[in-house]
């Protein structure tokens, strides 16, 4: 696969999206240089939730995860460019908001590991099931940005 197509799955989460932060976060992307190229606002179900975290089934957190989730509208987005995994966690910050800097998104924007505002896919393997889970094929556009040139 060409590199500059790298796609990860971003979705702002419940809290980031009643704060207000919606705006905050694309523009970061935005900034960066990455490419929307698919975006929905949607309430998940507990079910579609379950799916996406379902290598956490067993945790102790799981419970309060899932309802926290589903509590409100997310915001569910495919970013696209070279590095936009690896890239994307790090624009991120850690999973705990405390152990993020500032500078990052959980450092300059939350701070309880239970209200981190954003998800971000941790491994290629991991985008790629989690964009056919909140995507369907035509919900994503293929389109070439007038920045391309100036990017790469
Ligand atoms: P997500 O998947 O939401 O991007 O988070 P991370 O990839 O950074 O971290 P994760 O999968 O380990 O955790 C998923 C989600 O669970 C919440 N959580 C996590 C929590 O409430 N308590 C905890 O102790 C941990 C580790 C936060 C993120």
């Amino acid at each position: 696969m060409d590199a500059k197509v790298e796609r990860t799955f971003i979705a702002i989460k419940p809290d980031g999206v009643q704060r207000g932060i919606v705006g905050d976060i694309i523009k970061r992307f935005e900034a960066k240089g990455f490419k929307l190229v698919g975006m929905k606002m949607m309430s998940a179900s507990e079910e579609h939730l379950t799916k996406h975290y379902i290598d956490l089934k067993e945790k102790p957190f799981f419970k309060d995860l899932i309802k926290y989730m589903s509590s409100g509208p997310v915001v569910a987005m495919v970013w696209e460019g070279k590095g936009a995994v690896k890239t994307g966690r790090v624009m991120l910050g850690e999973t705990n908001p405390a152990n993020s800097l500032p500078g990052t998104i959980r450092g300059d924007f939350c701070i309880d590991v239970g209200k981190n505002i954003i998800h971000g896919s941790d491994s290629v393997e991991s985008a790629t099931k989690e964009i056919s889970l909140w995507f369907k094929d035509d919900e994503l556009v293929t389109y070439t940005s007038c920045a391309f040139s100036w990017l790469y």
